[in-house]
């Protein structure tokens, strides 16, 4: 047994880069009791790369210091996850927990030395890999001005069917009966008609599930290399296969012979309005060199800082002009030039926020702008100290106030970038067309909701329930696939168990051949998540074509980046994976993994995708930040969490597209609980929901 399975019956995880950092070391140089003992005192049960690092540097096996990437480079050719890294949290100056900052009301001038993110080039700092600190719980305003939240249980009904064809790819053969629930907002929708109205109507079963075996082909030939690694950008490692027990064979289908087309007489009205589609924003139009750094041998981060000054100094650019459109946020003077000003002038700073902490009396943060840094105090009984809890690392606010002598500046209005209350309406379309929204996929995983997919095909294809379905397929002129489509090889540990589809390559051909069936009159967006063969630090350009081939050659198909913007007919989506929100969760207050939608209202309201750095989401040191929302959409679409939710905040259409996955035995230990199978339809006029179809009924027991 290898070192995954070993740590897994202790039910320890291993992360790929770990793995990649221990794995010529076990047995060796150390036992699994060593390692799991490690981890405990840790109080982990995930062995991550700074786990694995700090444990070789305990057994003097990693000179301590030793840049992760020189390490890796020079011995062992391989890179960790994109991952940078600069002192681990227990090494940075700048801990920012409340306990270790208690009663301090005044502190002592801001020391540059110990700032989080150097904007400049040639200063010493580094980055930290950030405890951004244990914020204590306090009031977390989402959903204030104005915010709608989404009525997710208004008019439904439930509709049975016929049964509908279909086979698990198991070759079972017995056909499956259901129902269809819609869900339509009780405000836009018509009435559905109720149980068995028209249940059987044109049904037909002829579909490929009739002619039985879908199967593709076989793989697991002893003649094949039992375990691949496939490096991507940077030398990361994107896939690999565990090793298979020698001679096992794995039978699996790719559906390569799902073939479904329209009903007959169908009428699509989508078909015949004409197309108005644009892809406004993709990562792939810009130039995203990785930065030369010749010598990895210098001071601890010095690397760090310089690979990714550029892109923070791009942040405070963008971030600046967002919130000098706000007409509040006057009178903005650099952070540098304040120490000129008489002590009772009020102005306003805009920076980056290193840091922040609670204290006895309120909120101290530490900001920079590149001309230099200053600690901000704002008092708790202040209306306005309550964002003190929305403001995550590395975003860039905006404080009215006054600065003291003594390098404190005392604020007393705080500017988030937000989003204006109120925009200018757009034209009326002359027909109403709608787009789907899907997300996370994860085809070749066994918990893929195959047979729900397969009937939301049918759907697709005409095989309607009743008039209002009939109008929701009849108009569906766009389709979008927000990343996670195809579940990877390699994801996390024990991810092998799971998959019904073992290959890469293979998984991108079952996706492409069930995604044929999309009659050709909708075009369909697809932009990569962190289970794709794709770059895996944010953002992501696209899919690494040679792994993902078979989705490029479909027809009316583009493939867009995470992120990307859409502009269907004048409104503009935008689409965006979603691991941002699992900073969200993990550094604002009541924030949850259920509630998606909220946590995508923070990211909105600090116009960034990703603020901070150093947490769960690997950012590149790209010369520009591409993660800044830097013009607001009508619609933004996130997954990844695996949550069907939406709302409207100050005009714009939040919403998270769920999965097509049903639980995993990783999120049954992670606790988390998906709604997988349900379908938002998308109103492009208003750029608002139009109705929820469900099909998680043909997903139960994945
Ligand atoms: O993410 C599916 C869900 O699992 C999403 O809520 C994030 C969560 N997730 C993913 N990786 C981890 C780790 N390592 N720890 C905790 N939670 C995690 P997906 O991207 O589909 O795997
Ligand atoms: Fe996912
Ligand atoms: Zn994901």
């Amino acid at each position: 047994m290898g070192l995954i399975e070993d740590l897994m019956s202790n039910k320890y995880l291993i992360t790929p880069s770990a793995y990649y950092l221990l794995e010529g070391y076990y047995r060796r140089d150390f036992t699994l009791a060593e390692l799991v003992k490690f981890a405990r005192i840790r109080g982990t049960f995930v062995v991550d790369s700074t786990i694995a690092r700090g444990f070789l540097e305990e057994k003097g096996l990693l000179p301590k210091g030793t840049p992760l990437e020189n390490f890796i480079s020079g011995a062992r050719n391989r890179d960790a996850e994109g991952e940078f890294r600069g002192p681990t949290s227990e090494e940075s100056p700048l801990k920012s927990t409340s306990s270790s900052q208690k009663h301090e009301e005044s502190p002592e001038p801001v020391d540059t030395s110990s700032r989080r993110i150097a904007l400049s080039e040639d200063s010493g700092t580094y980055i930290s890999t950030g405890t951004t600190g244990q914020l204590e719980e306090g009031p977390a305003p989402v959903g204030q001005s104005g915010a709608e939240t989404g009525e997710l249980d208004g008019g439904r009904s439930y509709i049975s069917t016929g049964t509908p064809g279909g086979e698990s790819a198991k070759g079972a053969s017995e056909p499956f009966s259901g129902q269809v629930r819609s869900q339509s907002l009780p405000e836009t929708a018509p009435p559905l008609p109720l149980e068995g109205e028209s249940p059987e109507n044109g049904y037909s079963n002829g579909t490929s599930n009739e002619n039985g075996d879908m199967s593709g082909h076989e793989s697991g030939d002893e003649e094949e290399p039992l375990s691949r690694v496939v490096y991507g950008d940077y030398g990361v490692p994107i896939t690999y296969e565990e090793e298979l027990p020698k001679g096992e064979k794995k039978a699996y289908t790719v559906y390569g012979d799902l073939s479904l087309s329209p009903r007959e007489g169908f009428h699509y009205r989508a078909a015949e309005i004409p197309n108005d589609w644009q892809v406004v924003f993709d990562v792939k139009n810009f130039k995203l060199s990785p930065p030369k750094a010749r010598n990895a041998n210098g001071k601890d981060g010095e690397i760090i800082v310089k690979a990714y000054a550029k892109l923070f100094r791009s942040r405070l650019r963008k971030m600046k002009r967002i919130l000098r459109e706000n007409p509040e946020v006057g009178g903005v003077i650099d952070i540098g030039k304040l120490s000129y000003l008489r002590t009772d002038e009020e102005v306003t700073i805009i920076g980056l926020v290193n840091s922040k902490r609670e204290t006895q009396k309120g909120y101290m943060f530490e900001l920079e702008d590149g001309t230099g840094g200053i600690k901000v105090f704002i008092n708790r009984r202040n209306e306005d100290a309550k964002k003190f809890f929305q403001i995550m690392p590395d975003s860039v606010v905006a404080f009215k106030g006054r600065p003291s002598g003594r390098n404190i500046f005392f604020a007393n209005r705080i500017y988030l970038p937000g989003v204006p209350k109120f925009r200018k309406s757009k034209p009326p379309l002359e027909e109403k067309v709608y787009a789907v929204l899907l997300s996370d996929l994860h085809v070749g995983s066994n918990k893929f909701c195959e047979k729900a997919f397969m009937r939301f095909l049918e759907w697709l294809n005409g095989e309607v329930n009743n008039r209002t379905e009939e109008e929701l397929v009849s108009r569906v002129k766009y389709l979008v696939l927000a990343g996670d489509v195809v579940d990877g090889v390699g994801i996390y540990p024990g991810q092998y168990d799971e998959l019904a589809i073992p290959d890469i390559f293979d998984q991108y051909e079952a996706l492409a051949n069930l995604l044929k069936n999309v009659p050709e009159h909708i075009h369909m967006f697809i932009g990569p998540g962190n289970h794709d063969a794709a770059r895996t630090a944010l953002p992501q350009p696209g899919f690494y074509e040679e792994y993902a081939r078979p989705i490029f050659k479909l027809k009316n198909t583009t493939i867009i980046s995470n992120p990307a913007v859409l502009r269907l007919h004048g409104r503009d989506f935008l689409i965006y994976h979603g691991r941002g929100i699992e900073d969200v969760v993990n550094i604002i207050p009541k924030r949850s993994h259920h509630r998606p939608a909220e946590a995508t209202v923070n990211l909105l309201k600090l116009r960034h995708l990703a603020p901070t750095f150093g947490e769960k989401v690997p950012i590149a040191p790209d010369p520009e930040d591409l993660l800044v929302i830097e013009n607001v959409p009508d619609l933004f679409q996130t997954g990844h969490v695996h949550v069907m939710e939406y709302q409207t905040y100050n005009g714009v259409f939040v919403i998270n597209a769920g999965t097509w996955q049903a639980q995993t035995e990783f999120q049954k230990m992670v606790n988390i609980v998906p709604t997988p199978a349900m379908v938002p339809i998308i109103d492009v006029e208003t750029a608002k929901l139009r109705a929820v179809v469900h099909f998680d009924q043909f997903c139960e027991g994945v």
